[in-house]
């Protein structure tokens, strides 16, 4: 199945008129990029269904055109009854409903019915494309899949996704890796659909549509995933009236009750191993039925013990699924660990950033001392080796007395700290040079706070040293 870019994507919408859209689980990125394509092409004279046969979970109920989302295919299921009526005109139809069955009661105006006027068919569904978004395995879309098979393989089938794990089941291909969310490759699609129709396709609703699924992936912008790219796009979002804080509000902010609760409990369970410079917590099902949680409650609350904790190296959570099995989700915010490792030796894996493992057949108190140990020596080690080569750095050094602070970890934006990063960045068209300007400019700055150049200060120095005056200059960097 070829693997095609993104004018061969363009090319192929542009011939297909009867459209269907099936976003995998629905998440904000899948059906961000569902909903913004539907009315997208909706608005190009395109027939467009988006069909999700799960339901959408509450916290996407806010988006613009939900309500357009099926919950299944139109037709698939019709049993179509045929009457030939060459021979004879009908009168009326009525039917009669009998144990186990029903009659269709066909009256003619003139002549007769026979059984050979008769014919059956199911009707297979009729589409010229089916767009799969966002979704890394056919098996996503549940019994809209499942239950229509054949209409899958018969159909041409444009894949669009950006996971890695991406099972290329698609008459066409596009995928991306490097992008942060499947809406961060729609969106320059949509942008050149404007540009090409000359009609307002882009506007408020789905500029919303495709911020959130960047936001939604990248964790408002806090995970790694975050390129200078997955910016750029956000930042043309926003240029387009995409409503930030709507979604921050009903994505971040909006909790229910019992969530809250369970996040009280993990946040005041979090232990600290300065030795390994481990934090962790935990979930354990007498938390979900003390606080009537449940673990999909637990999504985030990595990301929040992550950023209460500056100086870890590892984030651990350990969440108890049943009795006897039990997860443990890692992230590494420093710059020595990588929590693939760690999981590795645990039976799991992931990313040098974020991993996972699973613990089988064992107490939920023998399942943490298994990973804390782990941890442990693996921390140990790493540690020590670290510690080696900082002293062996600091030997020969122009200034003794001066030791380099390595940067623990990436700084994690503030609740609104979005605003100020996306704002930073769209203002700097060249981020290097404008850095370098705004350091060099904001280098000297007398009493005051007004900005010197070396020229003014030297003329200064020369001025108060002939004057016998104190420097009124003062260094800042
Ligand atoms: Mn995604």
């Amino acid at each position: 199945m070829p693997n095609i870019n993104q004018d061969q994507a363009r090319d192929l919408i542009l011939r297909s008129n009867k459209i269907l859209i099936a976003p995998s689980t629905p998440d904000g990125d899948s059906i961000g990029s569902a909903l913004a394509m539907m009315k997208v092409l909706n608005r190009m004279g395109k027939e467009v269904r988006v069909v999700s046969t799960a339901a959408l979970p509450d916290y996407l109920n806010f988006l613009p055109f939900k309500d357009e989302i099926e919950s299944e295919l139109e037709g698939a299921k019709d049993f179509i009854i045929t009457l030939n009526t060459e021979k004879a005109e009908v009168d009326h139809l009525k039917y009669e409903v009998a144990p186990g069955k029903i009659h269709i009661i066909v009256t003619p105006k003139n002549g007769r019915f026979t059984g050979h006027d008769i014919a059956f068919q199911n009707p297979a569904p009729n589409y010229d494309l089916i767009i799969t978004v966002d979704t890394g395995d056919l098996v996503q879309l549940g019994s809209l899949y499942t239950e229509n098979e054949a209409f899958f393989k018969s159909t041409p089938l444009l894949n669009i996704d950006h996971h890695a794990s991406n099972g290329h089941f698609g008459t066409h291909n596009w995928l991306d890796f490097s992008v942060a969310a499947t809406t961060q490759m729609i969106t320059p699609l949509i942008l050149e659909f404007e540009k090409q129709s000359n009609a307002l396709l882009m506007d408020e609703d789905i500029a919303t549509l495709l911020l959130l699924g960047i936001i939604t992936d990248t964790g408002s912008f806090q995970h790694s995933n975050t390129s200078p790219e997955a910016f750029e796009v956000a930042a043309e979002l926003l240029e387009h009236g995409a409503r930030q804080q709507e979604i921050i509000k009903r994505i971040f902010k909006t909790k229910s009750l019992e969530t809250l609760k369970l996040w009280g409990r993990v946040l005041s369970k979090i232990a600290y191993l300065p030795e390994s410079k481990l934090v962790y917590s935990t979930v354990t099902l007498e938390d979900l039925v003390d606080t009537g949680a449940t673990m999909d409650d637990t999504g985030g609350i990595i990301d929040e013990l992550m950023s209460n904790a500056p100086e870890a190296e590892v984030v651990m959570l350990l969440k108890e699924k049943e009795v006897g099995f039990i997860g443990g989700s890692l992230r590494a915010p420093g710059k020595i660990a990588d929590v693939s490792e760690i999981a590795g030796i645990l039976g799991g894996g992931g990313h040098k950033k974020a991993a996972g493992f699973r613990i089988r057949d064992k107490s939920f108190e023998e399942a943490k001392q298994i990973a804390i140990e782990s941890i442990r020596s693996y921390m140990s080690e790493k540690l020590s080796f670290e510690s080696d080569k900082q002293t062996s750095e600091k030997e020969g050094k122009m200034f003794p007395g001066l030791v380099v602070k390595p940067q623990k970890s990436i700084p994690v934006p503030l609740p609104g700290g979005e605003d100020m990063l996306l704002k930073d960045f769209r203002q700097r068209k060249n981020p290097q040079e404008e850095r370098l300007k705004e350091m060099s400019a904001k280098f000297f700055q007398d009493k005051d706070g007004q900005e010197k150049t070396v020229g003014d200060i030297l003329q200064n120095m020369a001025q108060s040293s002939s004057a016998s005056t104190d420097s009124d200059i003062s260094a800042s960097v």
